[in-house]
């Protein structure tokens, strides 16, 4: 609330900034989606500060043990960007912390190629950039397209078109951000999900290098989840519903802690 002041006069006037970011690097062709269609919003001003190189899955990562560098880059569509060499939460801490001298109004992460649905959120440099811009404080907004393949990112960048303006004027509580997945082959709605139940099929496979010595690759077909259990992202996604998750960086399994309490830990000896 401010006392004294036209609101919407304000609003006529003001501009949005937005700060753009992404896990798949600089160069995806999801990002290039996303800031073309941000741009064509009204009285809005876009910076995109991202990785150099694909960073998908690095997780909420932040590099201390050596210097983060910015290149300028131009994007195929001749539109200017920032390309950094840390994590996706590096890109966006730098740009908060004094790179970017404009006040950010809202950050969107994406577009990823591939979902992140369930518990790919902590796996995922999309979702984590935007976990480093709700420690902050600025609202922030993950978006995904479901498949790994397909590059028809149009959709999902007009369902941020949409949702950013919503996001600004009710703004988001604190530590929460928004993890939106698209759905590939068209959108049926809009679903309010909460987090489903992810199924990781990982293999570890070792062979053995020139030298004699064994390495190792985890790896394997793409993760399934419980499609069956309505409400979820996952529930959402397979059923070609947009899916918008509210995620919070608080953590605590709220509903364990009466069982928890009956361990009555605080007796343990020490
Ligand atoms: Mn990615």
């Amino acid at each position: 609330m401010i006392f004294g002041y036209n609101q919407d006069m304000k609003n006529k006037h003001k501009t949005t900034h937005i700060l753009i970011t992404n896990d798949d690097g600089v160069h995806a062709p999801g990002i290039l989606a996303l800031q073309s269609a941000l741009r064509r919003v009204p009285n809005t001003s876009v910076t995109i500060m991202a990785p150099a190189e694909n960073q998908s899955a690095v997780g909420h990562r932040k590099t201390m043990h050596k210097p983060l560098r910015v290149n300028p880059v131009t994007l195929s569509d001749g539109n200017t960007a920032f390309a950094c060499s840390g994590s996706p939460a590096d890109a966006i801490a730098l740009a908060l912390m004094g790179f970017v001298n404009d006040p950010v109004d809202i950050i969107v992460s994406g577009i990823n190629q591939g979902p992140n649905l369930g518990q790919d959120i902590t796996y995922s440099g999309t979702v984590t950039a935007a976990m480093e811009a709700a420690l902050f404080g600025i609202p922030a907004i993950a978006m995904s397209f479901d498949s790994f393949t397909e590059q028809t990112f149009e959709e999902a960048a007009a369902v941020a078109v949409k949702l950013v303006p919503v996001v600004l004027e009710k703004g988001l509580p604190d530590l929460t951000l928004l993890n939106v997945n698209v759905p590939c082959a068209g959108i049926k709605g809009i679903r309010l999900t909460r987090q489903g139940r992810r199924h990781y099929h990982d293999v570890l496979i070792e062979r053995i290098d020139p030298f004699g010595r064994p390495y190792y690759w985890i790896g394997g077909e793409q993760p399934t989840g419980d499609i069956d259990e309505v409400g979820t992202d996952v529930w959402a996604i397979a059923n070609d519903y947009v899916s918008i998750t509210p995620i919070r960086l608080e953590m605590t399994a709220r509903n364990f802690m009466p069982e928890i309490e009956e361990w009555h830990l605080e007796n343990l000896e020490i």
